[in-house]
């Protein structure tokens, strides 16, 4: 048996053998590597005589393809059946009936969502819905922005195709229409909470294109901004499950309130993550407002008779903050790993008495 049929017997063989793709990759450094032995044949082709080069080149180039194309089958091979490990192991059958060992996770929003719900319930406040497509007066003209104002520019509108009558409907931007028609069908005092989903042409690290938002309304006789801080503040309070929350105003523009403010909490952040209650760090939470006299003119209220307040928050952030999620994408990726981490009992209901999370 000449050199090179031992050689091409003897890596064929360590070739069907490499059960791994490191251990395969070491069969190609000793056999086609730079000190490998097919390589060590080949530089010995130059001190041959020409007759026997021209026998010697033609296999050597043939055992070197050779061995390359088993190098190639095999890795395709142990790729393959890594794969096919990894999707064995990590599979999910969602069409099984549910286990109690194995039970779904609630998405942390929801729990937040159900968080606000209860808290805001428990001062009197109903929970309303509205359609996720709405027509240009609710989203906007209502609200106080004005035709052509720029504004609207601010809030990236998906907008639909136009219908038969030329109206573009639009994604709404807000759940603010939804306290526009409350307006329009209820009469006061109103306290209403508005969660649920809204669309803005917006996708970077900390957006995307949908996001979810908590808002509310409450209108009545004599309302002022008294009413509002103390609402808000309670609110933080239960919401950061800390006692001494401390909350700050500062002064915003919203064009459907006026005035309009921001609420912060104080907080800590010099151990990485944000402790609510404590330190000397301020932490955005929502937007607030005296509800504009322009908006309740425009859904038939007189201000001198009735105002109100207004709130809203992203319950996305609210979530991030509350439970230490470093990132947005992952929310919006059905990663059943990341939902059993980050998910809560789904029949564990948020309870003021019973405790919140
Ligand atoms: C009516 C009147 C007033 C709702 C309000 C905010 C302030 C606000 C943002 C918080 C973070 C939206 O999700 S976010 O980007 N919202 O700051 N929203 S006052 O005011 C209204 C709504 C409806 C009729």
């Amino acid at each position: 048996m000449s050199e090179i049929d031992t050689i091409e017997t003897e890596a064929l063989n360590a070739i069907e053998c490499a059960t791994d793709l490191t251990t395969l990759d070491g069969v190609r450094v000793a056999e086609l590597g730079k000190k490998g032995r097919v390589s060590g044949l080949m530089k010995t082709l130059g001190g041959m005589d020409p007759e026997e080069r021209k026998e010697m080149g033609p296999r050597l180039n043939a055992l070197k393809n050779r061995l390359n194309d088993a190098i190639e089958g095999r890795k395709t091979a142990l790729e393959d059946a890594e794969l096919e490990a990894r999707l064995v192991s990590e599979k999910a059958d969602l069409s099984l009936p549910p286990r109690p060992e194995r039970t779904g996770a609630l998405h942390p929003v929801m729990q937040v969502f159900e968080e606000i719900e209860e808290i805001f319930g428990a001062m009197g406040f109903a929970v309303a819905e509205g359609p996720d497509i709405e027509d240009d007066f609710h989203n906007f003209t209502a609200l106080n922005f004005p035709i052509g104002h720029p504004a609207r520019e601010d809030h990236d509108t998906f907008f639909m195709a136009p219908d038969k009558d030329g109206e573009r409907k639009v994604l709404r931007t807000h759940t603010s229409p939804v306290q526009i028609r409350t307006m329009m069908s209820q009469k006061p005092p109103i306290r209403v909470i508005i969660p649920g989903r809204v669309y803005r042409n917006d996708w970077d690290a900390t957006h995307t294109p949908m996001f979810h938002q908590v808002e509310g309304l409450v209108i009545d006789k004599v309302t002022h901004m008294g009413h509002l801080k103390g609402c808000l503040t309670d609110f933080a309070r239960a919401f950061f499950e800390v006692d001494n929350v401390v909350t700050r105003f500062r002064p915003h523009f919203f064009p459907f309130t006026e005035p309009s403010a921001e609420m912060d909490v104080q907080c800590d952040r010099s151990g990485g993550n944000v402790k609510v209650g404590e330190g000397t760090d301020w932490l955005e939470v929502l937007g607030s407002g005296m509800v504009h006299p322009n908006v309740l003119r425009n859904v038939g209220l007189d201000p001198d008779e009735y105002q109100g307040f207004a709130f809203g928050m992203g319950v996305d952030r609210l979530a991030m903050l509350k439970y230490g999620m470093p990132d947005l994408r992952p929310y919006f990726e059905s990663d059943v790993r990341w939902l059993s981490h980050y998910g809560f009992k789904p029949w564990l209901l948020p309870s003021l008495s019973g405790g919140l999370s």
